[in-house]
């Protein structure tokens, strides 16, 4: 496969572990691609959720035009947070079973987080009139949830922060605004809620000019972690070029997804402090760039703050499984301050 250009390499800071932690071939359901997972330490585990797409296999999809037949989000769990994951023997939510709402189609890329004592899910939620951000509640046992709210078309990429701030719920968004701005220029936005109902006093966050290696899209990556230097923010940038070929299953996969870095304000974090000029994490590893759905994506969900100073982040890597990175926080506050 020849290398995308220009150019892009993951930070020294981030060390990536060099197999995935997940993959298709350890759901107990059927899975084709297993990737985008939020993750939170809860009750003494590390609980992950993600996205599963299946009903069809590479052979199929290239040469038979099989194209996948559900998507779910489903759950598992590790002492550690590293391997040793267990899975819930089906998934927590399944697009063939959600035939109650004929208007949805599916829902992925699940973000969670833990605002005093309830589990909060954002998810990207497709319907039969565009693509929403959803926001349902996780019940304590993990096993059932329901849906408190969802915005109008287009907008998703959500992410709650972890806590209320100024005594309000805050979350990041991505919403796509295709006539004022042309093709894909998609900006990262901030939007603020009483009661995760009723959104509203939103502000432009980052622009994609912004971001330097971007030149299609930026969108929120994982939760923001709190540090007393600011919320420690990681975003997905998109760099397209058209003469890009066969980088995946598709006949044409033009895109590439990277990780960037910025810190927002702690009492305000519609304010950016400062945001790192190059990729915190791009696609460079062989599972990454040469195999899978789609190469050269990189896609990260979930953060875990330890104790001990280190960063875990969860992040899909060629929307084909769940890879994990660390890094720690002072080194990549260094980046910002
Ligand atoms: C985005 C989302 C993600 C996916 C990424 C790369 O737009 O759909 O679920 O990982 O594209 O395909």
């Amino acid at each position: 496969m020849p290398a995308v250009m220009p150019p892009l390499k993951s930070h020294p800071f981030i060390q990536k572990r060099s197999s995935a932690i997940i993959t298709s071939n350890d759901l107990p359901y059927e899975s084709s691609l297993v990737f985008n997972a939020g993750v939170i330490k809860y009750r003494g585990e590390y609980v992950m959720i993600f996205r599963n797409d299946y009903g069809t296999d590479r052979y199929s999809y290239e040469n038979l035009n099989h194209r996948f037949c559900g998507t779910s989000v489903g759950i598992a769990r590790s002492k550690n947070g590293i391997d040793g994951w267990r899975f819930d023997p089906t998934p927590l939510i399944d697009s063939n079973d959600i035939q109650k709402d004929p208007e949805i189609e599916r829902f992925y890329d699940p973000r969670i987080v833990q605002i005093e004592d309830r589990l909060l899910l954002c998810l990207a939620m497709d319907t039969r009139h565009g693509i929403r951000g959803a926001i349902a509640e996780l019940s304590e046992d993990l096993r059932s949830w329901r849906l408190i709210s969802a915005g109008v078309p287009e907008n998703r990429n959500m992410v709650l922060f972890s806590e209320k701030i100024a005594g309000e719920y805050v979350r990041l968004e991505r919403p796509m605004p295709v006539y004022s701005q042309g093709r894909d220029r998609f900006d990262i936005w901030l939007s603020r809620s009483p009661d995760l109902i009723y959104w509203g006093r939103s502000e432009l966050v980052l622009g994609v000019e912004d971001v330097p290696w971007a030149n299609d899209k930026i969108g929120p990556a994982a939760a923001p972690v709190k540090t007393d230097k600011g919320w420690l923010t990681l975003f997905h940038a998109v760099d397209r070029d058209d003469t890009r070929g066969k980088n995946g299953w598709e006949k044409q996969w033009t895109k590439r997804y990277t990780a960037g870095l910025m810190l927002l304000d702690l009492y305000d974090p519609s304010k950016v402090i400062s945001v790192y000029k190059e990729p915190l994490i791009a696609p460079d590893m062989p599972i990454e760039t040469d195999e899978g759905f789609r190469e050269n994506v990189i896609f990260p969900c979930g953060m875990v703050a330890e104790k001990n100073g280190e960063i875990k982040i969860y992040y899909g890597a060629s929307d084909t499984c769940v890879c994990l990175a660390c890094a720690k926080t002072d080194e990549l506050l260094s980046l910002l301050l």
